[in-house]
This record gives structure tokens, sequence and C-alpha cells, in this order.
């Protein structure tokens, strides 16, 4: 085969030669941002046989990964040992100096693209400044791929003139360049990666093609090929649908709440019906995906253009917390206790099941609620750091138990035990963890999210 022309894509078969190291695992590649996602793909990258160059700015972080040292909570299967294999192979390299992805043929950009939490507009500061340090010292034939979740549109009116602009390259003779939005879930960080579908989004056909051959090197799933658009889109709907389908759900607690009947109960028969797969509703939304891609969704919409479901679906999911608050407030007035002189034990700070991880935690904004009501407020979550003291620590002498996150340890909760240390016993369950029927045999007053029953204690 004729030496590819450096000088530009066109040269014979240059792509072709990419695609093929990429395939061979001779390929360099660079990873900018070594967070939940960065980290993981780059251990899976150099897993996977190729050199691989973790960019990370924070200092500490930077240095805590280089030593091979995870910084992710330990509840991340095997990517802490992963780290350190790779490291210790010399596969996986860290460094803080963006100039070092001139080395690399293929450069993942994942760095986070949160929204404010007024306006709920992107803020896509990071992702600029990434790209920007890219663009300075990317080479001539390399491919570069955006694996952050972003607005769609940001591809076409921020990374490609960025990446222009500031190399004096071009994204369609000189350089390839595309997004592939990540697919991970805290806790199964590096099963996702192996299993989860990807789609690939090139700015150019070539550019997904290349893309896709880097994921199936990934994943044993499929791997889409689509244009730019299509990929950001497809990843911020796919959350907004998430966030919108346990918005129905919540609606649908709040009627039954109305109505004096159960909504799992409801739910369960639902379910039966074709084609019917009402999520489950809850004491909130958390998390670092589904409260945030519905924004990014709708972030670069016309205004023409009616937007009225997924801010509604995100108002319904963030007034969750608020309504167990109200439960709590209405349960313990029952019982003759004003919420500003009340004791409560919230347990479960974490934004899901099993989880250690408490980003946009419902039950934060739980505890503001009760805190700006005058109540006392102690909480317990066995795998979030600093909230995992003893469980009788955090209930004794409390009025009311407030179960927001369904931990299984919460499943098997001695409820007779610990109605014995409180001063008033009341249970309100935001995830349907306990049995009504084990609540009201240890003469507590229970309270479901969604059922609208209040129990009195039997006798
Ligand atoms: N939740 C409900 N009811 C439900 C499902 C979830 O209230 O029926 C709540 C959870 O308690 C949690 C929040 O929503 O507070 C988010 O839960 P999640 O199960 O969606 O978990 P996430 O946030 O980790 O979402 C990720 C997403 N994956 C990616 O973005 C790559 C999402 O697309 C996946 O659907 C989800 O994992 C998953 O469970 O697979």
């Amino acid at each position: 085969m004729v030496a590819p022309d450096p000088a530009t894509l066109e040269g014979p078969g240059l792509i072709d030669v990419l695609a093929e190291r990429i395939q061979r695992r001779t390929a360099t590649l660079s990873v900018v941002g070594l967070g939940y996602v960065g980290l993981t793909v780059a251990c899976a990258l150099a897993e996977r046989g190729f050199d691989v160059i973790g960019i990370e700015t924070d200092p500490a972080r930077s240095l805590q990964i280089a030593r091979g040292t995870c910084p992710l909570p330990e509840s991340e299967p095997r990517l802490a040992e992963l780290l350190a294999e790779q490291i210790q192979a010399g596969r996986l390299t860290v460094t803080r100096d963006p100039a070092s992805c001139a080395a690399a043929d293929v450069i993942l950009v994942a760095v986070q693209t949160p929204v404010a939490d007024d306006t709920h507009l992107p803020a896509l500061g990071a992702l600029r400044t990434a790209v920007f340090s890219v663009a300075r010292h990317m080479r001539r034939g390399s491919l570069i791929i955006v694996e952050s979740t972003i607005p769609p549109g940001t591809m076409r009116d921020l990374v490609v003139p960025l990446l222009e602009e500031t190399s004096g390259l071009s994204a369609t003779t000189d350089f390839l360049v595309g997004c592939c939005p990540e697919r991970v879930m805290p806790g199964r960080l590096l099963a996702n990666l192996r299993t989860c579908s990807r789609v690939v989004g090139g700015w150019t056909p070539d550019a997904a093609r290349v893309g896709a051959v880097l994921y199936r090197a990934l994943t044993a799933s499929s791997v889409d090929v689509v244009d730019c658009l299509t990929a950001e889109l497809v990843k911020t709907t796919e959350n907004a649908y998430r966030d919108v389908q346990i918005a129905f759900a919540n609606e649908v607690a709040l009627l039954c709440e109305s109505y004096r009947a159960d909504v799992y109960a409801v739910r369960e028969l639902v379910n039966k019906s074709p084609g019917r797969s009402m999520h489950l509703p809850g004491a909130g939304v958390g998390g670092h995906c589904i409260p945030k891609d519905p924004w990014l969704l709708v972030a670069n919409v016309d205004e023409t253009t009616p937007v009225r479901l997924i801010p509604t679906a995100r108002a319904v999911n963030d007034s969750m917390p608020r309504h167990v608050g109200e439960i709590v407030a209405e349960l313990l007035s029952a019982h003759g206790r004003p919420l500003a002189e009340s004791w409560i034990a919230v347990l479960g700070y974490a934004y899901l099941e099993d989880s250690d991880d408490s980003r946009n935690s419902p039950s934060a904004e739980l505890v503001r609620w009760l805190e700006q009501r005058g109540a006392h407020v102690s909480i317990h979550d066995p795998l979030v750091t600093g909230c995992e003291r003893k469980v009788e620590r955090v209930v004794v002498g409390a009025d009311c138990l407030v179960l927001m996150v369904a931990h299984s340890a919460y499943r098997s909760l001695d409820l007779e035990w610990i109605g014995s240390l409180m001063r008033t016993r009341t249970l309100v369950d935001g995830r349907r963890v306990v049995d009504p029927a084990q609540a009201e045999t240890s003469q507590f007053a229970y309270r479901c999210l969604g059922v609208g029953r209040t129990r009195a204690p039997l006798g």
C-alpha cells in the first residue's frame, strides 16, 4: 500500500490506515477528562490493548490516578483493580498537560456538561475548554470524539467550529470528528461499556465509520452509525423519555393518594396490559443524568417550538421530595407533633437504591424542606460516606422515620426494635420499602407515597 499523504485525509487510505490501526490496537488514544465516564473508558480501552494517555487537569485527581488509585467510590466493580493493572502495565499514563494529546491518533473528550440549577441552561465551559485544548495540539489526520452528553446542535455550533478555527484544519479534509454519548451508570460503569449499544455520530461518514471501529472494540452490543445531530438527540431523548415516564408514575401516585387507592396495585395491573410499562413512583429523581439531560434536549430548540411536557415532567419529579415532606407534616400533625418540634430520621441519602452516589439526591431536597420548617433532621445511609452511623443512633428519639431510598438494607429493618427507640412511631415510605402490615404490627402510623390510606396504629 502506498504510504498515505499525512498532509490530508485524501491521502491514499489514510482513513483506512487509521481504521486499521484502531482495529489492530496500534493506535494511540487520549481521553480528556477522567471523571466517571473518562476514567472508565480510558481503563477499558487500555484493557483492550490500546496505549491510552489520560488527561486530567485537576492536580490531585491526576496525581491519584497516575499512581493507580481510583478516585471513584469502591462500589464500581473491578474499576480500581483495572486502573491499577493498566497503570502498572504502562498501557495507561496520566498527565495534566493537554499538549500530550498531540501524540494521539484518537482523542475522546469526556467532560461534564451540567445545567444551571436556576435557569436549567447548559453550562458548556468545561467542554469549550477541553475542545480548545485539543484543537491546539491535535494532529492532522486524527479522530476526535465527544463522549459528553451535549445539547443537540453542539457539535455543529460549538465543537466543530472551535476545532477548525483553533487548529486551522478542516473537519472534512484534515481530521475526523464525531460524538458518541456515554451510556454508563454508576455501579455498572465497566459493565455498561461492555453491554450497552452505542450510537456513533460522525461529522462526516468517514468519521462515523472510523469511530464505529473504535466502539466495536469496546462493546459486545450493536454500534449504530448516524450523523452528529441524531446522536446528540438520541442520548438526550432517551433520558428525557425516562424522566417523563417517571413523572407519569409520580402523577398517578398523587391521583391514587387522592382517590384513597394504592398506586402499586394499579401499576402492577396496568403493566399486565400489552405495551404498558409504567415506571415506579418515588420520592424524587436524582443522579447525574436524568435531572439534567431533559434540559439539554430542549436547550437549543427555537422559541417557536412549544416545549411543555418535558419541563412539566421535570417539575413533577422535582416536587416529589416536598410531597414526602408534606406527608410527614400531615402524619405528625395527626399525632400532635408540629413539624417545628419534631425529630425526623431520614433513611437513604443516595440518589439510587444500593448506590453510594448522592449526586442530586432527592433526600437533600427533603432535608432542606423539613429544616426550613423547623424540624430537626438526622440522616442515615449505609453506603454514603458521612451518613453511615448506626441506624439506632439516627432513629433514637425520632418522631418520624422517612424511607427515601430502597436500599436492600432497609428491606430487613427490625421495625419493632426501631419503634421502641422512637418518641413517636410514624413512618413515611417514599419507595414502598417496608411491608405495610409489618409497619402496623409494629405499632407505626404508616403512610406510603402513592397509597391513600393513613393507617392508625392497631389497638
Ligand atoms: N427513578 C424513579 N422511578 C423509576 C426509575 C428511576 O423514581 O421508575 C428514580 C431513581 O430513584 C433515581 C432516578 O430516578 O433517583 C434515576 O434513576 P435511573 O434508574 O434512571 O438511574 P440513572 O440516573 O443512573 O440513569 C442511568 C441512565 N443511563 C445513562 O444515562 C447512560 C439511564 O439512561 C438509564 O435508563 C438508567 O441508568 C438505568 O437504570 O439503566
